[in-house]
């Protein structure tokens, strides 16, 4: 960065973040950024995990440089602290994910009971090939027979009753053994989250090291098993993604449409809201009130679950949700659950937008609550169009503000999608690595954080990688970092190395691709074990890579966790809350490595993001006795 930039230029390198946060400045609109420099400077015993509020005898904290506290009044020390904090920020993402695919599998059980009018089986093929793996016999079944007991058979796994999660067989046979011999096979979704809450009450289990492998098993509980739940209920009720074109920012508002923005995690909102805003009398009561159509957008990961399964267009990622209120555009906002700020229905309150929520598990000041339930969502859905219609005609006076032009991508990627654009098997994306034309791949994945320039994370690391032809695949507010940069258009090999270039070029493929929403990290980790299991191999064998350039969610904790659990190593941006205890530390950075085959590593300079996860490729190439090619 030169000394000539804007503030705005140091918070965001998006040009519709910069103009957006200018105009939040002269409407006074508070955004993440200005409360993120109100609360300088942070605890420093919080950031370094030394603080602990578990109990009413504390709340402690522990000195780790002067005369102060070494132990909590229960006697707990850094290490004990540090791990007990981690270990619940592991079980609060699990947990996110898994109840967010539990939404999914319950609809799953109400379409099969005929109780979900709005909702149907969309891809009978993965239904069976999903019931084919729990073990359901499907001839002479109906679909919705099927879909009840598969449904069923899923709600077993979050259950306590099995010694072993179901999907876990898709791992390849080393992996699995690992996690035997290690102890942290994860047995119930739900049981390794209540049991981590369990095990960091006062007084349960006060070995660092104890808490660490459970921390691994519950973060396996969610990969393996709620997230990877979520994805492929998902792929069952709305449709497996395949590539599909469209645009993302800012720019994909329209001045003349009614404009409604879909925010939060699943689908079974937003694709309802859909459905409403493609209804033929909605439309014409738009055009009655002056627009010329309803245009529907995304934000964030239910956004990215549009986007890949219908081509909906992707206004924005984390830090863009309070700035795509400040255009003044939007008509309605409606939100589920997670990542939603609850700053926004403050936002709104400057402009003419509704601010809806609809779970009955998340409210947020300033909305309007409008429950959603599987049995009518499709009126409820009718409802609230029909109320953002009607209030196009009430933005405010000084008009709408789109300064941007949108960017186009192809997003749709996922292991079915991949394997079709391989010509059925993964074959040739194997010979293009043995070969050396792609050198590897990285999952660039996870969030924005105020800490870290808006995008800069995910963009410069992943233009690094590419240049040096490894393939990224994308999901949550990263995917749609790298497509607000172009970088997700077929037209972005330009700016890869030679070899995947020509991959690319040969494929029709861009150099990154786009994943989906944050559970679909699960098809990353598929397609890893998909990869390993046809070369015979372990996953911590593969000349591949994890890293998150800019988080801040525990859900990305969880997520880093089944990464690096289940063998790819990974690099965060911003540094986890560990460092008080360099035991804890050196087990994530160093230890796991003879545990797990994979570490984490902290760098939150992207340059040298890439050049850590280069050498981490070539050492891994190396291994596997493949060349070394020159970029
Ligand atoms: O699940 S990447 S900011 S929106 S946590 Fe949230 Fe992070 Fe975005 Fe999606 Ni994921
Ligand atoms: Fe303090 Fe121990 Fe209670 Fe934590 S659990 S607040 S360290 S007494």
């Amino acid at each position: 960065m030169s000394g000539n930039e804007s503030r705005f230029e140091r918070q965001t390198i998006t040009k519709d973040g910069q103009l957006l946060l200018r105009k939040a400045e002269t409407d006074q609109v508070e955004t993440a950024w200005d409360r993120h420099q109100a609360q300088a400077p942070q605890c420093g015993y919080c950031e370094m995990g030394l603080s602990c509020r578990i109990c009413s005898m504390g709340p402690c904290r522990i000195d780790p440089f002067g005369e102060g506290p070494r132990k909590g009044v229960c006697g707990a020390d850094a290490d004990i602290i540090v791990a007990r904090n981690l270990g619940r920020m592991i079980a609060a993402g699990a947990a996110s994910h898994s109840d967010h695919g539990r939404d999914l599998v319950e609809v799953l059980a109400k379409v099969a009971e005929g109780r979900a009018p709005g909702y149907a089986v969309r891809d009978a093929e993965k239904l069976k090939r999903l019931a084919a793996e729990y073990g359901i016999s499907t001839e002479g079944k109906t679909e919705n027979r099927i879909a009840g007991e598969l449904a069923h058979a899923m709600q077993e796994d979050y259950g306590t009753r099995k010694e072993r999660l179901q999907l876990l067989n898709r791992a390849p046979q080393k992996r699995r053994e690992i996690w035997d011999r290690l102890g942290i096979t994860p047995r119930g979704i739900d049981r390794e989250t209540s049991e981590m809450m369990h095990r960091t009450h006062m007084g349960v289990d006060n070995d660092w090291q104890s808490l660490l492998l459970h921390g691994m098993r519950n973060a396996l509980s969610d990969g393996w098993g709620g997230s990877l739940i979520a994805s492929e209920v998902s792929d069952i009720l709305f449709g497996t993604p395949k590539p599909v074109a469209s645009r993302v920012n800012l720019g994909v508002l329209k001045e003349d449409h009614v404009n409604i923005l879909v925010h939060g995690h699943n689908p079974i909102v937003s694709e309802a809201i859909l459905e409403a805003c493609q209804s033929p009398g909605l439309l014409s009561l738009a055009h009655e009130k002056g627009a010329k159509g309803i245009n529907l957008a995304g934000l964030c990961c239910t956004g990215n679950e549009l986007l890949m399964r219908k081509g909906i267009p992707m206004a924005g990622n984390h830090l863009m949700t309070e700035l795509a209120l400040v255009t003044g555009a939007v008509e309605m906002v409606i939100v589920d659950y997670q990542c939603i700020m609850p700053a926004l229905g403050e936002v709104a309150k400057c402009y003419h937008t509704r601010m809806i929520s609809t779970s009955d598990k998340a409210r947020f000041p300033g909305m309007e609550h409008r429950e959603f339930h599987p049995e009518s969502a499709s009126e409820t859905a009718r409802g609230l169009v029909e109320e953002a219609v009607e209030n196009y005609g009430r933005r405010y006076g000084n008009g709408v503000y789109l300064p941007v032009k949108p960017v186009e991508l192809l997003a749709g990627f996922c292991v079915e999608s991949v394997l079709e654009a391989l010509g059925g098997s993964p074959g040739p994306l194997i010979d293009a690595i043995k070969a050396g034309k792609i050198r590897g791949a990285a999952g660039v994945v996870g969030c924005n954080n105020p800490k870290i320039r808006h995008d800069h994370g995910h963009v410069t690391l992943t233009r690094r990688l590419i240049e040096n032809d490894i393939l990224v695949l994308g999901t949550g507010c990263a995917a749609v970092a790298n497509a607000k940069a172009g970088l997700e258009m077929v037209e972005a090999s330009r700016l890869a190395g030679p070899g995947l270039r020509e991959v690319c070029g040969a494929l029709g493929i861009p150099p990154v691709l786009h994943f989906g929403s944050c559970v679909d990290n699960v098809r990353i980790l598929v397609l890893a074990a998909g990869l390993a299991n046809a070369l015979g191999t372990d996953i911590s064998d593969l000349p591949v890579a994890g890293a998150a350039p800019e988080w801040y969610s525990e859900k990305a904790v969880a997520i880093g966790t089944y990464f690096v659990a289940s063998g790819v190593t990974t690099v965060l941006g911003p540094t986890p809350p560990v460092t008080g205890s360099l035991n804890v530390v050196k087990l994530l950075t160093e230890g796991l490595r003879d545990a797990v085959g994979a570490t984490f590593a902290v760098e939150p300079d992207p340059e040298k993001a890439a050049v850590f996860i280069r050498r981490h490729i070539e050492g891994r190439r190396e291994a596997l006795g493949l060349p070394f090619v020159k970029v």
